[in-house]
């Protein structure tokens, strides 16, 4: 640790050090000392392998808002004694440090429908204020990320070569995913429907990821690692699996996951405040779609995770990720269910 804040410009005597937050990838660190509060993160390098491409997206969105003079709050990394973004350890791995917005806040559960409002509107106006940035100037840290169709054959590899004995316990469920694979077979009209854009897209984009001030007002996201071009899907889809149910991917008891209306309208009213304009009509009309694309592939990615012995996402318990594999199945069914209701409702905002 002394070599990490070194490369900061700190010294570990002056500092206090506790870990903070429940993301399942990169570790982070609360760190105080007498010039205020910082995050301190470990780039998870098994998962980004080229740790410099984030530091490089991170500098185009910065210097980009610089130069255009956009009135958008960007949390810019405390740069390196050698003014890079990252930090370096030959053996260890990537560090990187951020200054803690004084009066911020962040929120680990939806609670009320303006916070799911307020984030999403938060995404809408990442995206649209970054608009004019080409994106393929932006660094693709993790190949094929979101890319669903790739995810069922990763599923479907497991299949053949995954933990044998979990592959037989888990046969309902696999099969209950193989039924819906017309979700992902939509994802692949999507790729070369033109009508489709590709724009800067945050994909991970859970409550967590959105900071408040003290009246309950988004300030800005955080979390950029995997700040890459992608379809506004990726985003609103993710809102919407992590802001529907009043419950996570982590609970066991699956009665309590349920769609809440109110929250669906908030996310599309709150996206829509920013992205009417950017949005096309084909666009608009996968709107819903997003929902099931973002569900249907968390599940399929905690199963195969599950059926690879857990590599990936690790597992605190036994049969983590068949349990959250299990609640990402149900809420997809519970999502299908409203279809109807909720896909008027889309139509609704937009032309409020
Ligand atoms: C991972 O680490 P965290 O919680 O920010 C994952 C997301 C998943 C999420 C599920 C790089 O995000 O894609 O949706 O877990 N990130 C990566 O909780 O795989
Ligand atoms: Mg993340």
């Amino acid at each position: 640790m002394d070599r990490i804040l070194a490369g900061f410009g700190l010294k570990m005597s002056e500092c206090s050090l506790t870990p903070f937050g429940n993301g399942l990838i990169n570790h982070t660190w609360i760190l105080k000392n007498a010039e205020g509060d910082f995050i301190l993160q470990k780039v998870n390098s098994n998962v980004f392998t080229k740790p410099e491409d984030i530091a490089s997206n991170f500098d185009l969105i910065e210097n980009y808002l610089k130069q255009t003079g956009q009135n958008y709050f960007f949390v810019a990394p405390v740069k390196t004694t050698d003014g890079k973004s990252l930090f370096f350890i030959e053996g260890d791995g990537y560090y990187r440090l951020f200054p803690f917005v004084a009066g911020s806040h962040s929120i680990v559960v939806v609670g009320n429908e303006d916070q799911a409002r307020e984030a999403a509107k938060q995404f809408g106006l990442f995206t649209k204020v970054l608009s004019g940035i080409d994106v393929d100037r932006l660094k693709i840290t993790l190949p094929s990320f979101h890319d669903l169709s790739l995810r069922y054959q990763q599923f479907l590899e497991a299949l053949e070569t995954g933990n044998r004995e979990r592959i037989d316990a888990a046969a309902g469920l696999i099969n209950e995913l193989k039924d819906h694979s017309r979700i992902a077979d939509r994802y692949e009209a999507i790729k070369i429907n033109p009508g489709f854009k590709k724009r800067v897209t945050h994909h991970d984009t859970k409550i967590s990821n959105v900071l408040f001030n003290q009246n309950n007002k988004g300030i800005c996201v955080i979390d950029l690692d995997t700040v890459m071009p992608g379809y506004f899907i990726s985003d609103v889809g993710d809102m919407m699996r992590t802001y529907l149910s009043p419950v996570s991917e982590e609970e066991k008891d699956f009665d309590k996951i349920e769609i809440r209306d109110a929250y669906y309208k908030a996310i599309v009213q709150g996206y829509l405040e920013q992205m009417n304009e950017e949005l096309t009509p084909i666009e608009k009309e996968h709107f819903f779609y997003s929902g099931l694309f973002m569900i249907y592939m968390q599940a399929l990615r905690f199963l195969t995770d599950h059926l690879n012995n857990d590599r990936y996402y690790g597992a605190k318990y036994e049969g983590h990720n068949l349990v959250r594999a299990q609640n990402q199945a149900v809420l997809l069914k519970r999502l299908l269910e409203k279809q109807e209701l909720l896909t008027a409702a889309i139509f609704l905002a937009a032309s409020e």
